[in-house]
C-alpha cells in the first residue's frame, strides 16, 4: 500500500543513548499512531527500506532485518535439530514466523504479542517481513501478554523464542527480562528445550543491560551462550542469547559442518540469506572484553517480591537491591 511521500526534510530520531542519536531520514509515512501500549510509526526510511518503530526504537527495516531474524531463529533451531513446535514472545510483524516456517519439521508457530495494533499493521503494511507467514496453517496468534500466556497456558514447546522490544524502563517488555519469567519460560519448555532472546546491545559503553540478562539466564538454565549480531540500523550490535538444560556446542569446524548439513536437510525450499555453518559459529565470537564483563557480572534482574508489573522490576546484586537496572534510552 503506498504510504505518503513526505517532502519535507523529515528526520525520525532515535536515541541510542541520551547522548548519540541516530537519524533516520523519511521518505513515506504510513502508519503513526499510539497504540494502547506503546507509539506505533511504519515509514520508509529510504536506504533501509520500510521500516517499524515502537516507542521510537527500530525494530525492523526491510534492508537488513535478515541480520536479526535468521540468528534469532536459526540458532536455536539448528542446536535443537528438529523442533516442532514453537512460541514467539513478541514477534508480531511475523519475521521470525516467517523463519521458523522454514523449517521442515516445525508443525506449529504461536506468536503471542500483546499489542493487537501492531500484528494487524504489520499484517497490512509490511508484507515484505511477514511474506504471508502471519496467515499461514501453522501459525496461531494470540494477541495477549506473555507474562498470562507462559503462565496459564500448559503447552510445551521445544523452541520458545523472545523477539521483543528492548527492555527499557517504562516499556512493556521490562518484566519479560527476569529471573522470575524465565523460570516461567523453562516450565513451557520440553526436554531439550531450548530458549532464545534478543539481549540488549553488546556495546558496554552504551548499557550494562546485555551482561546482565546473560547472568540473569545463567542462574536459571544450565547452559547459557551469548552471541552477537551487527544489524546496521540499529546503530550499534546486537546481543542475542540462547539458554537450554541440554549442553549448547557453538563452536569448531565439527559444528560448522554440523550446521550445514541441518540447514541442507530441513530448510530444503527456503533460502537462507545470512546463515551458515561458518557465520553461526562466528556469531559466538565476541569481544574479549565482552566475554570478560558476563564472567564477572553479578546483577540479575528480577521483579521485587510479589510484583508482577514492569515497575517492580529491580538488579540485585548479593542481595543489594540497589543495583540498577537497564537505563533509559531517551533524550535527556
Ligand atoms: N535494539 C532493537 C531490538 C529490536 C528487538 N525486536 C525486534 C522485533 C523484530 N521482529
Amino acid at each position: 500500500m503506498p504510504g505518503a511521500e513526505v517532502k519535507a526534510d523529515l528526520w525520525f530520531s532515535e536515541y541510542i543513548t541520551p547522548f548519540d542519536v541516530y537519524q533516520h531520514g523519511v521518505r513515506k509515512l504510513y502508519v503513526a499512531e499510539t497504540t494502547a501500549y506503546q507509539d506505533l510509526a511504519i515509514v520508509d526510511l529510504g536506504t533501509y527500506g520500510k521500516a517499524m518503530f515502537l516507542d521510537g526504537k527500530l525494530q525492523c527495516a526491510i534492508g537488513d532485518e535478515a541480520l536479526y531474524h535468521e540468528p534469532l531463529c536459526h540458532v536455536p533451531c539448528l542446536l535443537h535439530g528438529s523442533p516442532q513446535r514453537v512460541l514467539v514472545l513478541g514477534g508480531g510483524d511475523g519475521g521470525a514466523a516467517r523463519e521458523l516456517l522454514k523449517w521442515d519439521t516445525v508443525e506449529r508457530v504461536d506468536i503471542v504479542d500483546i499489542d493487537d495494533r501492531v500484528i494487524q499493521t504489520c499484517r497490512e503494511h509490511l508484507q515484505e517481513i511477514h511474506r504471508g507467514a502471519l496467515d499461514d496453517r501453522r501459525v496461531r496468534i494470540h494477541a495477549t501478554d506473555a507474562w498470562g500466556y507462559v503462565q496459564s497456558n500448559g503447552e510445551q514447546y521445544d523452541i520458545i523464542l523472545s523477539d521483543l522490544t528492548d527492555p527499557l524502563e517504562h516499556g512493556p517488555s521490562l518484566a519479560l527480562f527476569t529471573r522470575e519469567f524465565f523460570l516461567a519460560v523453562k516450565m513451557r519448555l520440553r526436554h531439550g528445550g531450548v530458549f532464545v532472546t534478543q539481549a540488549g546491545p553488546t556495546s558496554l559503553v552504551e548499557s550494562p543491560m546485555h551482561p546482565r540478562i546473560v547472568r540473569t539466564l545463567r542462574a536459571v538454565f544450565s547452559s547459557v551462550q551469548a552471541f552477537q549480531a551487527f544489524i546496521p540500523s540499529y546503530g550499534s550490535p546486537q546481543g542475542f542469547a540462547v539458554a537450554s538444560d541440554r549442553p549448547l556446542r557453538v563452536r569448531g569446524d565439527a559444528v560448522v559442518e554440523h550446521v550445514d548439513r541441518l540447514i541442507a536437510e530441513h530448510i530444503r525450499g527456503a533460502r537462507l540469506v545470512k546463515l551458515d555453518g561458518i557465520m553461526f559459529t562466528g556469531l559466538f565470537c565476541l569481544p574479549k572484553d565482552l566475554r570478560e564483563q558476563i564472567d564477572r557480572e553479578q546483577v540479575i534482574y528480577s521483579l521485587k517480591k510479589g510484583g508482577t508489573a514492569p515497575d517492580t522490576l529491580i538488579g540485585t546484586k548479593d542481595g543489594d537491591a540497589d543495583a540498577t537496572i537497564a537505563p533509559e534510552r531517551r533524550p535527556i
